[in-house]
């Protein structure tokens, strides 16, 4: 057959296969018989790469044309997940990619399994960026991702003997077709060294930054694809080389060895992503790495302004800064040293484009998550930053003065140096003076900031402040991870839903539709059995598909409550053994998260999961009707597996603690039903599908703080509850530890005597809303039937309209037309 298409735009199967081969053969250089399933995916890869690039140039190409305002999204972490699936969906070829690929005796799935994930986020944060990208891009908004391409991106995950054993993540080992290298685009971030204050011929007073040392940037730019929109935009992420010209004096003076040895030491700085998400560490490189990213990216937006000729005074209308946590907030301060420093601007002028661009966007309510710097820290590594920091600080107390006359315990709560002890610089402080907008991620969060951790500077600056709930992208969270149900969907109220999420609600009067309602099972019911095989795969444990689902997958926390789940297991167990004949709900319930290497209770909490497993499952007498399963290494990829098969979605977090929650969303979406607290956006996904369908239980954040305040004793629930102290009991007389009654104490103990995160003030609630979840769960119908109403009102939570709120109320940009030439 004659084909015209060109090998590398054409999208019919036939050039698809031309192309595949193509690159087989002069891209890997391999041929079919030597190549391996990695070199397959890589010509695959390339093969989609060749048709994003036209539209990624073509939407540069207009960018630049047009001067285009722009977002530019800084985040320390970006979540993205595997690449191939989702730039076929977006590109609207899967299903000829599917056929090319079965035509030559291959398997689209096998081959899509094949990609590593660049792992570059700790969990909702990072994830939440990544959709964020995927929705910017589909709105046709210009802008710019920019982070750091960690060489080790979060931990892999193995489990031995039940513990967690952590090991690098060597994402790049087989190369990444995806990004494309810009050493053109080099810029140079100073670091250390001391400042000279001199004044020059204009008498203007100037400062002289003297670096110790200079590290490269250099960026590396990943396409991101809206979903069937010609807009392409860019993920940049900086890696930290050694620059040439620094340290020559070592060079000159002969200490070659030495010399060399520093530049190494430069090039750590983007080696490692930091894999805690509970307690800032105050550690130097965590510092070093936030300067090095926020300078590369600031540099290189002046870059683009005098490119396209746009005068600096212009910078406010060029760019929209949003702040992802506090993570890129010396932004703040960079700004302001180029603006001054390095062009000569005088103060008012710079601190007012200072706050015109940047936003501030709050992810956490955890006090000890908070980032602070020790002062001689920061200013042995940012000297200049350190001195502007100050100046900020004392303008901005002035303005508070004025505000708030005689209130010295106010200063001091909002100074952006923390003097109650030991002398800090706080973040938060500095990102909320810098910006001119500061939100939380769901209405609770955002309330309780206002209310609580940023208290003063909502009295301070009350117009800063608004809440822009967390969306999730439906293309990667639905149509890549669950096509049948996409199909479903899509069968009964057309496609656009992928872009306007709220049209689900047409399929509200097909949840009572039988017919409907037992198409809707069988898909859940092979999703299921689909993650049943992966199970036995991964674990040797056989799980029944017919058993209901329950899952709880996010970051190990204790304010997270992966332990209120187990005391449930083992309240159902310990039923059993007293009673072996009781009919119950079969279930199976799912775990997957990783904990921070150095948070000993969360690892303990991983270790009660698998004892209490091995225990349960291995029981002749529990009969198959209670299983438990860890699944080890959550990362995208598996979460892709592991929400379409959900029955039951645990959110399960002490109320007041989850800022919002994404994971949430994304359950709900796939038809799993929630059992949750009235916590970060579960509050808002109960409003949105009804009191009716969503199982509530446990304290609220008011409560919660009430009790704490009237002095909790958690003892006095173990005391008075016997199911409850059996369940403690039982893991306390070494039954799920071989005899070993120490194993678990420090975990048991701290629920007894402290529990900080009120498991056992919440236990009875949990309970009995378990109960309802399996009486329901009884009536196959009636539970469909909620399943489908959950997903119809489930619109709100599209990242999209997340996005969308930005724009209208913090970025004001609109949206871009990229036409193609050809
Ligand atoms: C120790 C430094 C540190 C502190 C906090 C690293 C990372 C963090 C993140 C803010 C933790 C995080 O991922 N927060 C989550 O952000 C999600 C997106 O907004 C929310 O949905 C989650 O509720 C929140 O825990």
């Amino acid at each position: 057959q004659v084909c015209s298409e060109d090998t590398r735009t054409g999208v019919l199967v036939e050039t698809l296969k031309r192309s595949f081969l193509n690159n087989l053969f002069y891209v890997q250089g391999k041929f079919p018989g030597i190549a391996t399933q990695n070199d397959y995916y890589m010509a695959l890869a390339y093969m989609v790469r060749d048709r994003l690039l036209h539209r990624w140039i073509g939407t540069a190409a207009t960018y630049t044309k047009q001067q285009t305002r722009t977002v530019a999204y800084l985040s320390a972490e970006f979540l993205m997940g595997p690449q191939l699936g989702n730039n076929l969906i977006n590109l609207g070829i899967y299903d000829q990619v599917n056929q090319a690929m079965s035509e030559l005796g291959f398997n689209l799935e096998d081959l899509l399994e094949q990609e590593e994930e660049p792992g570059l986020g700790n969990g909702g944060l990072g994830r939440l960026a990544a959709c964020y990208l995927d929705s910017m891009a589909t709105l046709g908004l210009a802008s710019i991702g920019y982070g750091i391409r960690y060489e080790f991106g979060i931990f892999d995950q193995d489990i031995r003997d039940g513990w967690q054993v952590e090991r690098t993540d060597k994402w790049l080992r087989y190369g990444n077709p995806w990004e494309v290298e810009r050493p053109e685009w080099s810029v140079e971030v100073k670091l250390g060294g001391h400042t000279e204050h001199y004044v020059d011929q204009t008498g203007r007073g100037r400062v002289n930054w003297i670096p110790y040392e200079v590290v490269q940037g250099i960026p590396f730019d990943t396409p991101i694809l809206g979903y069937r929109t010609n807009t392409a935009n860019t993920l940049r992420l900086w890696t930290a080389q050694a620059s040439e010209s620094f340290d020559f004096d070592a060079f000159n003076s002969g200490d070659y060895l030495g010399a060399v040895y520093e530049k190494m030491a430069s090039e750590n700085v983007s080696k490692v992503l930091y894999p805690n998400d509970d307690v800032s560490q105050g550690k130097r490189l965590r510092l070093t790495q936030q300067i090095f990213f926020v300078s590369c990216s600031l540099q290189d937006m002046f870059r683009i302004m005098k490119a396209q000729e746009i005068p600096l005074h212009q910078f406010a209308d060029k760019f929209a800064i949003q702040l992802n946590d506090t993570h890129p907030a010396i932004a703040v301060a960079e700004l302001m040293r180029l603006l001054i420093d390095e062009h000569s601007m005088d103060w008012d002028e710079a601190w007012g484009i200072t706050q015109r661009t940047l936003s501030y966007t709050n992810h956490t309510l955890l006090p000890e998550a908070l980032e602070r710097w020790p002062i001689d820290l920061f200013g042995n590594l940012l000297p200049r930053h350190l001195e502007i920091i100050y100046e900020i600080n004392h303008r901005f107390l002035d303005e508070v003065r004025i505000k708030f006359p005689d209130d010295e315990d106010r200063i001091s709560r909002l100074s952006l140096i923390d003097e109650s002890g030991e002398r800090y610089v706080r973040m938060a402080h500095l990102a909320c003076v810098g910006s001119h907008a500061i939100n939380g991620v769901a209405e609770l969060h955002t309330q309780l900031l206002k209310q609580d951790v940023l208290r003063d500077f909502a009295e301070m600056y009350p117009h800063k402040f608004s809440n822009k709930t967390n969306g999730v992208t439906p293309r990667r969270f639905i149509a890549l991870s669950n096509p049948p149900l996409t199909q479903l969907i899509t069968d009964k109220i057309g496609d656009r839903w992928l872009t306007q999420l709220e049209d689900l609600r047409q399929l509200e009067p097909y949840a009572e539709d039988l017919e409907f309602q037992h198409q809707w099972q069988s898909i859940k019911r092979a999703t299921k059995a689909s993650l049943a095989a992966y199970i036995y795969k991964q674990n040797g444990i056989s799980v029944n598909p017919d058993s209901m689902f329950g899952i709880q997958a996010k970051r190990i926390h204790e304010y997270k409550r992966q332990h209120l789940n187990v005391l449930y297991i083992i309240t159902l167990y310990n039923r059993l053994k007293a009673n072996p004949d009781l009919d119950i709900t079969p279930r199976t319930f799912l775990f997957g998260g990783k904990a921070a290497p150095g948070y000993f209770m969360a690892k303990l909490m991983i270790k009660l999961i698998n004892s209490v497993g091995e225990v349960v499952n291995r029981d002749p007498e529990v009969r198959d009707r209670l299983k438990v399963v860890f699944l080890k290494d959550y990362n995208v990829k598996l979460a892709q597996r592991v929400y379409p098969a959900a029955d039951l979605s645990e959110q399960i977090s002490t109320a007041g603690k989850e800022a919002s929650g994404t994971g949430n969303m994304k359950f709900a979406l796939n038809g799993a039903l929630t059992i949750g607290t009235l916590d970060g956006a579960n509050i808002e996904i109960r409003e949105e599908v009804g009191a009716e369908n969503f199982f509530l239980f446990g304290l609220t954040a008011q409560e919660v703080y009430d009790l704490r305040g009237q002095g909790y004793c958690p003892r006095d629930y173990y005391d008075s509850n016997p199911e409850l102290k059996l369940a403690l009991d039982r893991i306390n007389s070494g039954f799920f530890s071989h005899g070993d009654t120490d194993l678990f104490k420090p975990l048991t103990d701290s629920l007894i005597y402290h529990d900080p995160f009120f498991l056992l003030a919440d236990y009875q609630s949990y309970i009995e809303a378990q109960e309802r979840v399996s009486q329901l769960y009884q009536d196959q119908s009636a539970w469909t039937r909620m399943a489908i109403l959950n997903v119809a009102r489930m619109g709100k939570f599209s990242s999209d309209r997340s996005i969308q709120d930005y724009c209208d109320e913090i970025w004001h940009v609109d949206p871009v037309k990229i036409e193609l030439s050809n």
